[in-house]
């Protein structure tokens, strides 16, 4: 898993940076080998970008296997069969844009610019290739697509407090006494975050505490492991709360001169002791004192908080009560120190030519991403009173397999009236559900540009090899459609590699020669900065321990869920879909280590090492259902039903079960994937969607009853 880099060319074989384009905090600096014949070979982390610090995954390590992959796509196909199946009919570019043109031009036509809904996500985070779709919504006044599926719960809870996305500078982990990783898995989701865990460890002695709702790669690393009950992490932060105020750990001086409503959350914390959080979290009173006897003990105390935690009805208030402890111990002031969970306020890249700004009309309706099943199933709410979606066009994501509601997913694609395009690697179950197929470059087969989540690098990650086939890349396909469609912007006509200048110069970021000789560009605030110790982000320069939650300052279209409920200070906010006797699991669909989202899920070594699509239940759990190591186990609730492969452990509290995911649909009985169970009902105060969140029932599937 770890690799080193020796720069410099082996005999026939360069070494060429690059970047990891996956939608992960990483965002790793790799050097790329580029064989002789033009393909890729082994690929490494850089060793002299300060954060990736020669460290990748697993996964994108062994990328040659997905880019050199027999079922890569390499020529535009058009369907044969009916929707859903693999029948599909090679043919020609210009034949495959004339007709995406005729369908979007026919929808417009008969039912109105905003009938054509373009759908993108992160498959790639290459800014030039994930964004400029919207240089093409914008100039033709097509539906705008309000991303909401994975960032918004955890974002809008974090600047609630900040007033601003960033934190203190993830190197100094390593810096750290007390590092508390909190609902991230980071050995699978974003191994960087370990490597300079690890080193504090080694380097200082530093104790490890991490927060999750069964026992992880990463908890099996900790110290002090906190193993809770999903969607309670703002209790456990309360009580912790509790203790620093109740033995004088909490720094009044700091939260004098930085916080607003100190005396408020001391006041309402009075009843939120440790006996109170046990009963919700599932902890003991002994775990949550320990926790927070290390917290108040310790001045260089990191908070890195991830989006597991976030991804629950009640997931905005606990990321913000999170943030809130080391404003209340003071641990912001310190080196190694304070909180982060993302850095992406940090940038400001222009992205007025990438995404076509200029053309914005703030009057066309924005669709919501986590609700594609409601809107193309015509549910008039989430239309906004406008015309139904006629036609998609799909670049970089796989909705039929990650959106939630997917039985609604499925009925919305399925019909006959919709026209679909999806630009795609792999013929994936979105792609099945296509008229027209395009084949799209990878990361190593076009030129883009990179920020980070989890650090603080601009990068760049160039051309290095031909793309194989017919692929072309995201930029020339919208650039295509749009000489077709009639649509004006001045980025059509550019290449990436001007549209990338043009960014940089206009960003104060220097330009592309300067980037392309340095690779990377360590754009780190300042200590003083970066730890708030010149104020907070909010206009006050304090942090908001009592939050507006109307006024969070996130982009979206209006507040959504039961955002006018949210408690005023840091509670528990008994919103989750708590356990009841008809469905007494609470299921949490967290990430598999081989997998990314679905990207890798068709990879023969991510197959063999994820097994089948399987639930990780407690021993006993499994005992009082007579269900065995192995056995087939239908888990279903009132979205749907799944059936899954029992795998006995007791890294859970019970009544918790765990389904690391995203596998093919199609590796489950009858094709339902593991979103047929979880809801698109949108997460306060600015939407999102609730994948860890789900009440279910489990049922034993005798072995009579599984087909041969
Ligand atoms: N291998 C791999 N890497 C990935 C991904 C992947 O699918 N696989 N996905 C990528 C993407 S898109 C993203 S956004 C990031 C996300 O990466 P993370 O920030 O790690 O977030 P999650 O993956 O949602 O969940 C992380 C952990 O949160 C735990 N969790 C669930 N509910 C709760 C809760 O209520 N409280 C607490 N404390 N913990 C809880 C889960 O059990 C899981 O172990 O990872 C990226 N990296
Ligand atoms: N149950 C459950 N569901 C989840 C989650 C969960 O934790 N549990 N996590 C959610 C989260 S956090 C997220 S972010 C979403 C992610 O959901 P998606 O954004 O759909 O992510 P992927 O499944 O990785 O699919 C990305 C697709 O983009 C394609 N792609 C990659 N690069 C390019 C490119 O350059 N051009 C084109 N045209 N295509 C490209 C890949 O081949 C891949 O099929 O899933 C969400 N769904
Ligand atoms: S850790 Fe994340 S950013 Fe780094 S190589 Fe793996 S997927 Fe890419
Ligand atoms: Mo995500």
């Amino acid at each position: 898993m770890t690799s080193h880099v020796s720069p410099g060319a082996v005999s026939g074989r360069a070494l060429r940076p690059s970047v990891c384009p996956h939608d992960c905090p990483s965002t790793c600096a790799l050097e790329v080998e580029v064989l002789e014949d033009g393909r890729i070979g082994r690929v490494r982390g850089a060793a002299d970008n300060s954060y990736t610090a020669g460290v990748i995954c697993a996964k994108v390590a062994r990328y040659a296997e997905r880019a050199h992959h027999p079922d890569r796509l390499l020529s535009p196909l058009r369907r044969t069969g009916p929707k859903g199946s693999t029948q599909f009919t090679p043919i020609s570019w210009d034949e495959a844009l004339d007709r995406i043109a005729q369908g979007l031009t026919a929808a417009e036509r008969d039912f109105g610019a905003q009938s054509v809904w373009p759908y993108f996500y992160a498959g790639t985070m290459g800014l030039v290739m994930r964004d400029g779709i919207n240089r093409l919504t914008h100039a033709k006044g097509y539906s705008r697509f309000f991303s909401s599926i994975c960032v918004n719960p955890a974002w809008s809870g974090y600047m609630a407090g900040t007033g601003r996305l960033a934190g203190a500078d993830p190197r100094e982990i390593g810096r750290s006494d007390l590092v508390v990783i909190w609902g991230t898995n980071a050995v699978a989701t974003q191994v960087n975050v370990m490597t300079h865990a690890i080193r504090a460890r080694k380097e200082r002695g530093a104790k490890i505490a991490v927060v999750d709702v069964y026992r992880t790669a990463t908890m099996e690393q900790a110290d002090l492991p906190l193993l809770l009950r999903p969607g309670t992490d703002g209790a456990l932060a309360c009580a912790v709360m509790h203790i620093l105020f109740r033995d004088g750990r909490a720094d009044r001086t700091y939260l004098e001169r930085y916080a607003r409503d100190a005396q408020a959350l001391e006041a309402h914390l009075k009843t939120r002791d440790p006996a109170w959080a046990a009963a919700i979290t599932g902890l003991s009173v002994e775990e949550i004192e320990a926790f927070a006897a290390l917290v108040g003990a310790t001045p260089r105390a990191y908070f890195r908080i991830g989006y597991g935690l976030s991804r629950s009805r009640n997931g905005a208030v606990n990321m913000h009560a999170i943030a809130s402890i080391p404003v209340v111990s003071g641990a912001w002031q310190h080196e190694g120190g304070g909180a982060f969970h993302s850095n992406t306020g940090i940038y400001r890249l222009k992205k007025t030519l990438i995404e076509g700004l200029d053309r914005l009309d703030p009057a066309v309706r924005q669709l919501d991403q986590s609700r594609i099943g409601a809107i193309l199933n015509g549910d008039p709410e989430v239309l906004s009173g406008g015309p139904p979606v006629k036609a998609l066009l799909i670049q970089n994501t796989n909705p039929m397999s990650v959106a939630p509601e997917q039985e609604r997913v499925k009925r919305g694609f399925a019909r006959d009236d919709l026209f679909v395009a999806v630009h795609e690697h792999f013929l994936t179950e979105t792609a099945r559900q296509a008229d027209i197929v395009l084949p799209a470059t990878m990361f190593t087969e076009h030129d883009d540009l990179y920020q980070s989540g989890g650090h603080q690098h601009i990068l760049l990650g160039p051309k290095l090899v031909e793309p194989p086939g017919e692929c072309r890349s995201n930029h020339d396909v919208i650039a295509a459609l749009a000489a077709r469609l009639d649509a004006e912007h001045p980025g059509f006509a550019m290449t990436p590699r001007e549209i990338i200048d043009w960014t940089l110069r206009e960003s104060g970021r220097g330009d592309l020669d300067g980037l392309e000789a340095a690779r990377f560009l360590d754009v780190q605030p300042d200590f003083e900065t970066a730890h708030y110790l010149k104020g907070f982000g909010h206009r006050d320069g304090r942090f908001h321990l009592k939050p507006d939650w109307t006024k969070v300052p996130f982009p979206a279209p209006g507040r959504f869920g039961p955002y006018d409920q949210m408690p005023e200070l840091p509670d528990h906010w008994a919103v989750i879909e708590e356990a009841t006797p008809e469905h007494p699991f609470r299921l949490v669909t967290a990430p598999a280590r081989n997998f990314l989202n679905s990207t890798f899920n068709q990879t023969p070594t991510s197959q063999k090492r994820e097994g089948g699509p399987s639930l990780l239940i407690h021993p006993e759990d499994a005992a009082t259902l007579e269900i065995a190591q192995g056995d087939r186990v239908e888990v279903s609730n009132p979205r749907g039903c799944v059936e899954l492969e029992a795998r006995l452990f007791d890294g859970l509290r019970r009544g918790v079960v765990v389904a690391e995911q995203i596998h093919p649909n199609g590796a489950h009985a009858g094709g339902r994937g593991i979103n047929t169970l979880t809801g698109a009902d949108p997460v306060a105060p600015v939407g999102g969607a609730a994948f860890h969140d789900n009440r279910v029932r489990l049922r034993k599937i005798a072995a009579e009853a599984i087909p041969a």
